[in-house]
Order: structure tokens, then C-alpha cells, then sequence
């Protein structure tokens, strides 16, 4: 993958993510509830050191409740605990907060007394669009980091001050430098972690149908008046496309932006709560 893919405003937050962890209590690392593993990104860990993490699954609105529950069980053994939350209004996130001061302030080391005197200092860090800065915004209840429904959003690290006994680094969305697992590919690209840009849309959204018949998801078939007995994903695209009106100057269907608008419903939950891997 070329520049697009890892571009220099990430290397470099890699680099700056590594120099401020001398400064860092306590990691807080956000996923996207609906596939946890793939919003991941273990190419951190060297920059992150053994700093104690907490886990937050966010979306969690998103995301099958159940689906959720087992991934929370799967992941309780992350070093400072796993949360789920929604962001967008505020669940979980002081859950997380808590968790990470407790680790921040009591690590049975050394400076425990002076850690509890100071105010802690955590990094949030993830992929692109999982939430880091909505977190951060929740966290200190205003709105001092810049979010949007696209990847990319956060382009340089940024001190907030979340509270009197606490402050956050936010930084920029960081992809694996490659990733070589067509399953992470199709979770990444289905949830907005990618830029759509690099983004093959219709075959995207033959995918997602297909994987959601698969995984019995298929309140689409019912939003897009799908009949029962079509089963061709590409025939699926067809009719959803000719269904919303989505035509070509001379009459064509345009599969294109009918492709658009089934991963944007998909992304924002309109196809139902649907968890892309299970633990
Ligand atoms: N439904 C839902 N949407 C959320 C939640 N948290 C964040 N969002 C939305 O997800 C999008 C991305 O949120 P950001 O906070 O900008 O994500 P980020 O991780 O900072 O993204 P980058 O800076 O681009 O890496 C925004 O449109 C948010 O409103 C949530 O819990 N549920
Ligand atoms: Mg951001």
C-alpha cells in the first residue's frame, strides 16, 4: 500500500506517541465494538511500551449486545480492564475513567504517593474513526477535540485537560502499515476506518450483503425491499440501486451510488445492530 495508506501525518504520530510515553500513566486504546480484533492495532504496541491499557469497545449501539458481552469476557484480561461504551452519548465513558486512574495512581511501584498528588496523564490511541476524540470530548464534557464520520478526522497530537486530576492526548487515527488478512481488510473498510477513497464501494457492498446473509443479518433485505428469493449479491445491488432511484443520466442504474448509500446505512446502523467477528 502507497502513501495513501500510511500517510506521513501517522508515522509521525507514531514517533510522537513513543516520545510522550515517558509522560503517560495509563493507555487507553478504543476499538470498535463491532469488530474488536480487526480495530486493533498491535504495530502500537512497541511505541507503547508496557504502559497499563484499558480496552473500551466502542459503539457499542452499534453492535450485537451479545456479540458484546463475549468479546467483554474474551478481552477482561487486558491489563486495566475492557468497557463498553457509546461515545456519542456518554455511556462508558467514566467507567474507563476510572479504570485508568486506578491503574494510573496504584501500579504497587515506586512513586505511587507522587502519582496520587499530580494529575495523571493518559493517551488515547486507535485507528482511525473509532471515536478517540468523541471519547476525549465525553471525557471532559466539551467538545475540545474535533470529530467526523469519516477516517482522518484528528491530524496532529493534542493535550486536553479533562479534569483537575487528569489529562488526555489525542491523537491521530493509526493504521497497520499493511494489512495482509482479507477478513481485517473487509471489517476496516465496512466499518470507515479506510479512507473510501482506496475503497472498491461496490464490491464492498456485495460483501457486506453477502456477510450479512451469512451471519443472518438481513433486515436490509426488508429496508430495501429485497424479495426472499434473490439471493445474488450483485442482483441485490441491482435492486436496491434501481429501488432508491439511484440512475444514470440515460436510465442506467447506478450501482455506484447504490453501493455508497448500503455501506453508509450499514456504517451508521440503519441494517440492524451487527457484529462483523466474534471472539
Ligand atoms: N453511533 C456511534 N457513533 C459514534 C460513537 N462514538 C463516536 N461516533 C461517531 O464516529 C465518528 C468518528 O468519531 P471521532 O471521535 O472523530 O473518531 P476518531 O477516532 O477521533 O477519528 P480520527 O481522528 O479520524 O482517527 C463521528 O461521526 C462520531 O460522532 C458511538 O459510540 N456510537
Ligand atoms: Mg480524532
Amino acid at each position: 500500500m502507497g502513501q495513501s495508506w500510511f500517510p506521513g501525518h501517522m508515522a509521525k504520530a507514531v514517533a510522537e506517541i513513543r516520545q510522550s510515553m515517558k509522560l503517560i500513566d495509563v493507555v487507553i486504546e478504543i476499538l470498535d465494538a463491532r469488530a474488536p480484533r480487526a480495530t486493533s492495532n498491535s504495530h502500537l504496541d512497541e511505541a507503547l511500551g508496557s504502559k497499563p491499557r484499558v480496552l473500551v469497545l466502542n459503539k457499542s449501539d452499534l453492535a450485537d449486545a451479545r456479540a458484546t458481552e463475549a468479546w467483554l469476557d474474551a478481552l477482561g484480561t487486558a491489563s486495566a480492564g475492557v468497557v463498553q461504551a457509546n461515545c456519542q452519548r456518554g455511556m462508558g465513558v467514566k467507567e474507563a475513567i476510572s479504570l485508568a486512574e486506578k491503574a494510573a495512581r496504584f501500579t504497587g511501584q515506586e512513586g505511587d504517593r507522587e502519582r496520587c498528588r499530580r494529575r495523571f496523564r493518559t493517551v488515547v490511541v486507535g485507528i482511525p474513526n473509532v471515536g478517540k476524540s468523541s471519547f476525549i470530548n465525553r471525557a471532559a464534557r466539551r467538545s475540545g477535540a474535533k470529530t467526523g464520520d469519516r477516517p482522518g478526522v484528528t491530524r496532529a497530537k493534542q493535550w486536553i485537560v479533562v479534569s483537575p486530576e487528569m489529562e488526555m492526548l489525542d491523537t491521530p487515527g493509526i493504521m497497520p502499515p499493511r494489512v495482509d488478512d482479507p477478513a481485517v481488510w473487509f471489517a476496516l473498510a465496512s466499518l470507515g476506518c479506510i479512507s473510501d477513497d482506496l475503497l472498491d464501494m461496490e464490491g464492498l457492498s456485495i460483501s457486506l450483503m453477502s456477510h450479512l446473509c451469512q451471519l443472518g443479518a438481513v433486515q436490509f433485505q426488508q429496508r430495501y425491499g429485497v424479495p426472499a428469493d434473490m439471493h445474488d449479491p450483485l442482483l441485490m445491488l441491482e435492486h436496491v440501486s434501481l429501488k432508491r432511484g439511484c440512475l444514470k443520466p440515460g436510465g442506467e442504474t447506478d450501482t455506484q451510488r447504490g453501493a455508497d448509500l448500503i455501506v453508509r446505512d450499514f456504517r451508521s446502523g440503519k441494517l440492524g445492530r451487527v457484529t462483523l467477528e466474534r471472539p
